[in-house]
């Protein structure tokens, strides 16, 4: 690895344009369900840790907590104390009086023609309850325990989220694009003794065999010394089995058969303290054993319920979209949990948003009419690179569009906005992370104009901070970047890595604590490990994560502003920078860049990103190459992996390529450029 693992004492130059605000339609305005200024005030400092107190109400909680924050043991921080609940409860059974024949989910699947789910809150309620009953009857899962899924985007993964939910048991979903080897491996760190998986899933027109990866799994978890007992499978098309790996006897069961045994039966839903924990997702680290982040169930079910309800601006009556997946936080958050306890209806889908075509997300929009969209600069990156004209095709409104998941450049911001938006939508640009449950960088979409390429100030209740390495604080308006970090709790926050609390105290808050033995939160910032500036009002302009800066002569180049400045070029889709060895500069840049169909790759094309970075940044940046590819390797939520691409820039060990979502494209991208080079 070449990258610097953090920011230094020289702040990274930061060379971005400011861009001009956009406000939102006073027709937007005029529905949010934040309109009123005094909300930013009600979360002010000075009304913390009560002003949560607004998000917890959104809730139905058994027993009412006598303690909003419980600063007792930093940095396990313990909200909503005392109070008892149940988050499937929330999500479903609370909903029915009013709303049962309701559609809770839509399910879009593939291929286009087959046929598409709705699933109304009666009904839902009645599949959690079956599932619930087997889990219990069948497995012997109790409170507690821990069940780890590796599903597609099937209507079956929020049914076992909510069943496990409403038996107080943890799930832990893996996402259903990762290998069996890393599946095996969260299994046997959360010490799940059941699987459950699914025997096929479509994907880009094709039905792909998932069963051989559960086997994959219980070998690589056997290999860790972990047991699973039952590996329970559904079946995408249910009586047919669709996998060339057999069934193991007595391991394996077919969930539509046993399920037969568990039909109308009913599971009353288990009233859990606030703090036990909801469910784990794994993120991986830098190096060593995944981090499984454990979200509690009181703090996270509030925390997620109150952001979708101010930041998505989520009406009950709204049809909302996002096309992210659920094994990735923003789909447990932000279409499953958040949507769902607000008593809304929330669209998911199978496939790509880019087959049959790139018009397929529209379609559905159109069809059903979807007014609120979320989904990652990656995808809107695609979408624009293949079907630039495509939305206007389609009669969608949307009133609100969110974007999550990575710095999203202002050129692609302007598309998302003017074309997909069609002037009329919002747009929140979300900064967050799979450790803090919910979103911590936003504008309020009527009260804050947008502006593209900031995320906007901190969410209500959330006061994040940029320090310099010495944790002095580097104003607002100064150009100078630095480590972001959050000053104070909040109820989305995650409650530990499972099982290895040492390492959730070091990486999240040994860099800035200021006093180990305190126990007031104000001494101890949470460490996001993503480089930002903020400018004079205040908002946040994310430069990605500390190790994506790159050194080039003493200048600190941000990976993002790099990239951003290829995207300037009209024929760039995608745009990754990496840090090459340079006998001269220390590092020197390498640019990979993907282009839009119908651009054939050129030497013009090369000398025209080096001149756009020279343009916008500077000679200092100028790339040493730059290299036209295909495509480029991303993880689930379709973040580049800029560690596989330097790997094959440098020479060096690319490392685990397991958990990528395209994992063939490396060995491309490696034989293109090494033979060049
Ligand atoms: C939700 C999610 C977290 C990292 C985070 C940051 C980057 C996320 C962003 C963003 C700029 C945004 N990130 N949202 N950067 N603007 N709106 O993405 O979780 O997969 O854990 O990734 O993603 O670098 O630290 P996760």
């Amino acid at each position: 690895m070449t990258t610097q693992p953090e920011l230094s004492e020289a702040q990274i130059a930061v060379h971005w344009r400011e861009e001009g605000y956009y406000p939102p339609t006073p027709k937007f305005v005029g529905q949010a369900n934040a309109s009123e200024p005094a909300i930013i005030e009600r979360f002010g400092e000075v009304n913390f840790p009560e002003c949560f107190k607004e998000y917890a109400d959104l809730l139905s909680w058994d027993s009412y907590w006598h303690t909003t924050l419980d600063t007792s043991d930093p940095p396990f921080w313990k909200w909503f104390v005392g109070g008892r609940l149940n988050a499937c409860y929330n999500c479903v059974d609370r909903h029915l009086e009013s709303s049962r024949n309701k559609a809770a989910l839509i399910w879009v699947p593939e291929p286009e023609a087959a046929p598409t789910q709705v699933i109304t809150y009666q009904e839902l309620c009645r599949r959690i309850n079956e599932f619930a009953a087997l889990l219990q009857g069948f497995c012997g899962v109790r409170t507690g325990d821990r069940v780890t899924f590796h599903l597609p985007m099937v209507p079956e993964l929020p049914v076992a989220m909510l069943a496990c939910a409403r038996l107080g048991a943890i799930h832990s979903e893996v996402f259903g694009g990762f290998s069996g080897a890393a599946c095996g491996g969260r299994i046997a760190d959360s010490g799940s003794n059941v699987l459950v998986t699914m025997d096929s899933y479509y994907r880009n027109g094709e039905l792909v065999d998932h069963k051989v990866k559960a086997d994959e799994a219980v070998e690589a978890a056997r290999a860790l010394g972990h047991e699973v007992e039952k590996v329970l499978v559904w079946r995408r098309h249910p009586g047919e089995y669709a996998s060339e790996a057999p069934m193991v006897a007595g391991r394996d069961f077919f969930v539509d058969e046993v399920l037969r045994e568990y039909r109308g039966k009913l599971v009353e839903p288990v009233s859990m303290p606030a703090e036990a924990p909801l469910f784990l997702m794994y993120t991986s680290g830098t190096t060593g054993r995944p981090k499984g982040c454990q979200h509690s169930t009181g703090g996270y079910l509030a925390y997620v319920a109150g952001t979708s309800k101010y930041y998505q601006d989520i009406h009950p009556e709204d049809t909302y979209w996002c096309a992210a997946d659920i094994g990735w936080i923003t789909g447990h958050s932000y279409i499953v949990y958040g949507p769902l306890a607000l008593g809304t209806t929330s669209v998911m889908y199978e496939g790509v948003p880019t087959y049959p075509d790139a018009g397929r997300v529209w379609r559905i929009a159109e069809r059903l009419g979807v007014n609120i969209f979320h989904t990652a600069p990656t995808t809107i990156r695609m979408l624009r690179k293949l079907g630039p004209d495509e939305p206007s095709k389609y009669g969608y409104h949307f009133k609100h569009m969110t974007t999550v998941g990575e710095p999203i450049e202002p050129e692609v911001w302007r598309w998302y906005y003017d074309v997909v938006g069609k002037g009329e939508a919002a747009i929140v640009d979300t900064w967050w992370q799979t450790e803090t449950g919910g979103f911590l960088g936003s504008t309020l979409p009527a009260l804050q104009p947008m502006k593209p390429g900031s995320c906007g100030p901190g969410v209500l209740g959330v006061y994040p901070v940029i320090y310099d390495e010495d944790g002095a604080v580097i104003e607002a308006g100064s150009e100078r970047a630095g480590n972001i970090c959050i000053r104070n709790p909040w109820p989305g926050i995650f409650q530990t890595i499972w099982g290895q609390p040492e390492r959730f105290v070091q990486i999240y808050y040994a860099k800035y604590c200021r006093d180990r033995r305190s126990r007031d939160w104000r001494d101890w910032p949470y460490f996001a490990g993503d480089g930002a500036v903020q400018a004079a009002d205040g908002y946040f302009r994310i430069l990605g994560r500390v190790d994506d800066v790159i050194n080039v002569a003493g200048h600190r180049l941000g990976t993002k502003e790099l990239e951003s400045a290829a995207l300037t070029v009209s024929e760039v889709a995608e745009a990754a920078a990496v840090p090459v060895m340079d006998d001269v500069r220390g590092r020197a840049v390498e640019m990979y860049v993907a282009l839009k169909p119908g651009f054939a790759p050129d030497v013009s094309l090369e000398d025209k990103v080096s001149a756009a970075i020279v343009h916008e940044i500077g000679k200092i940046a100028r790339p040493k190459n730059v290299w036209l590819v295909a495509d480029m390797p991303k993880t689930r939520s379709g973040k580049i992996m800029r560690r596989v691409i330097a790997g094959i820039s440098n020479f060096t060990d690319v490392g685990d390529v397991s958990t990528l979502a395209n994992p063939e494209i490396v060995d491309d991208i490696r034989h293109r450029v090494q033979s060049e080079k």
